[in-house]
């Protein structure tokens, strides 16, 4: 199974930012795939719902020092 969670990202201000993010992201359990983009301050991650929620994706954001919140 795979699910798109889309979340607006606060904080972000450099390109390294984006890429400690992305690593953050990458490394959860049960995340396929994660893009960060600066210029929007979304992220799009792919996620499999049998090992994380949406809301531990945005807790594991938020741990790193920035804020989360869910797109829609
Ligand atoms: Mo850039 Mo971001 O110098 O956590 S890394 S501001």
């Amino acid at each position: 199974r795979t699910l798109i969670g889309q979340f607006t990202i606060g904080g972000m201000t450099c390109a390294a930012c984006v890429n400690s993010v992305e690593g953050i992201l990458r490394n959860l359990p049960g995340v396929k795939k994660a893009v960060v983009a600066l210029a929007t301050s979304l992220g799009e991650v792919e996620y499999d719902p049998r090992f994380i929620s949406k809301e531990d994706i945005a807790t594991a954001i938020e741990d790193a020092g920035f804020e989360a919140s869910f797109v829609q």
